[in-house]
């Protein structure tokens, strides 16, 4: 009977081990690694329906972080493309209202870039990748 109740116990703790390991080990659609903030991260701000930063720049070849600043209760976004004509998307940031988020834009080539607010076309700005 002892026996049984070691060997009980091994099991259950063996199942809470098992349970457990898909949180952790779960390789199955895992996102990108987030890149950090740092001193040479781009930062958006947009106040009174306008882009106040229409120019940024970024890193080439490597994801980073771009800071995107609504100083608006109208909501707002950072869309960046290929070029002015906006026919090739490369990343569309989440749009809000009045807040901040860190975007986390993947590695584009070097080059100049047309970013826009997708709720107002009119908001542009360039991102230069170098
Ligand atoms: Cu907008």
């Amino acid at each position: 009977m002892k026996r049984l109740i070691a060997t009980l116990a091994l099991a259950t703790v063996a199942l809470a081990a098992a349970a457990c390991a898909p949180a952790n080990a779960d390789t199955s659609g895992t996102p990108a690694p987030t890149v950090a903030v740092d001193a040479n991260s781009p930062v958006v701000v947009a106040q009174g329906i306008k882009f106040q930063t229409q120019d940024v720049k970024g890193p080439a070849g490597k994801a980073f972080a771009m800071t995107f600043r609504n100083q608006d209760s109208a909501p707002h976004n950072v869309s960046i493309f290929t070029d002015s004509s906006a026919s090739q998307r490369v990343f569309q940031g989440e749009v809000f209202a009045q807040g901040e988020r860190v975007y986390q834009v993947p590695a584009l080539a070097a080059g100049s870039y047309f970013f826009r607010c997708d709720v107002h076309p009119d908001m542009t700005g360039t991102l230069t990748v170098q």
